[in-house]
């Protein structure tokens, strides 16, 4: 066992950048490098991971330790989750809801619940996309991050707490943090017009003191492409991770019931009543089809 030297420190893991880790403890923050087991595995560390650090000299020290994590996530690279922050652009690019509800699945898997936020009103209607997500239980806010229409509701959507933005590169994530904390003056990027995308302008994973005692991490887009995949689990959790299906799922004629031909299915009919928004629908039952295809053998 390693021997834990007597003035090591505890600290959150702000930035993760060329085998750094930025640390915030209570001797003020360190630039850190992995020691022992956590020198080789440079993906075992993320930021939002709460570390015990042994200090050097004047502003650096090694991260000898990690404490248990509430949760974490791939994509993006995030530890210690209290809520996911969806950033949705209605165009510009424009919104691809099927990886929304893949996110929007992983986070329920992970149990980190998820709010969303709609960017780019003046471009194209986000009250159609925000009524969807209404209507599937998620906090949602509409939000013009130019004239700083909506900016209140956004602030009031985490209190405290670790939150992540994420979406797609361009989606307006770091313009968001500007204007909600116009001091962080973060680098934000021009759609590309041929590509009619964002320019992965954001690079790293950061976190940020809301000033509530809480931390706001700003994450890298990434392009409908490299979301292809989604998270093994067995096809009959899915259900699970679509928190509109709940009321209707007991009613369903057949224990089993995989809510996507079945006769007397109750999700199905909620779908067709329009108590279910039918691109949330849509998506189970894509993710499904995709689920589908994992062997038993690669489930963990
Ligand atoms: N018209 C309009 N443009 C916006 C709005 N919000 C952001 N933008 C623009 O969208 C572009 C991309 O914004 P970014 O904040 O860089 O997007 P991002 O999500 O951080 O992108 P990555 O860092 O690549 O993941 C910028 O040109 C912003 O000015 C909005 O509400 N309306
Ligand atoms: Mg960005
Ligand atoms: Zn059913």
């Amino acid at each position: 066992m390693e021997q834990k030297e007597p003035c090591a420190l505890t600290g959150l893991i702000l930035r993760s950048q060329g085998g750094f880790y930025q640390v915030r403890t209570s001797a003020g923050e360190l630039r850190c490098r992995g020691r022992g087991r956590f020198r080789k595995e440079a993906t075992q560390l993320l930021v939002g991971d709460q570390v015990e650090v042994q200090p050097t000299e004047e502003g650096a020290g090694f991260i000898t330790g990690l404490a248990p994590r509430k949760n974490f996530l791939i994509r993006p690279p995030v530890a210690n989750l209290d809520r996911l922050v969806l950033v949705v652009s209605a165009a510009d690019p424009a919104p691809n809801l099927l990886v929304v509800d893949k996110l929007t699945a992983i986070a329920a898997r992970r149990g980190i619940p998820a709010a969303l936020v709609f960017t780019k009103p003046d471009l194209a209607d986000t009250a159609n996309l925000a009524a969807i997500y209404r209507g599937a239980g998620y906090p949602v806010c509409q939000v013009n991050s130019l004239t700083g229409e909506g900016i209140p509701q956004v602030r009031a959507l985490f209190q405290g707490g670790l939150s992540a933005f994420c979406g797609n590169s361009g989606a307006g994530k770091s313009t968001l943090l500007n204007a909600l904390y116009p001091e962080l003056q973060l680098a934000t990027g021009e759609i590309s017009r041929k590509l009619g995308r964002g320019r992965h302008t954001t690079r790293h994973v950061e976190l940020f003191p809301t000033g509530d005692g809480g931390y706001i991490a700003d994450t890298p887009g990434f392009s409908a492409v490299e979301f292809l995949q989604f998270e093994k689990m067995p096809a009959a959790a899915l259900e699970d991770c679509f928190p509109e299906f709940g009321p209707y799922r007991e009613k369903c004629r057949f224990t089993g019931c995989s809510h996507r031909v079945e006769k007397g299915c109750a999700v199905l009919a909620a779908v067709e009543e329009g108590k279910i928004p039918e691109s949330r629908h849509q998506s189970y039952r894509a993710i499904y089809e995709e689920l589908r295809g994992v062997k038993e053998w690669e489930l963990k």
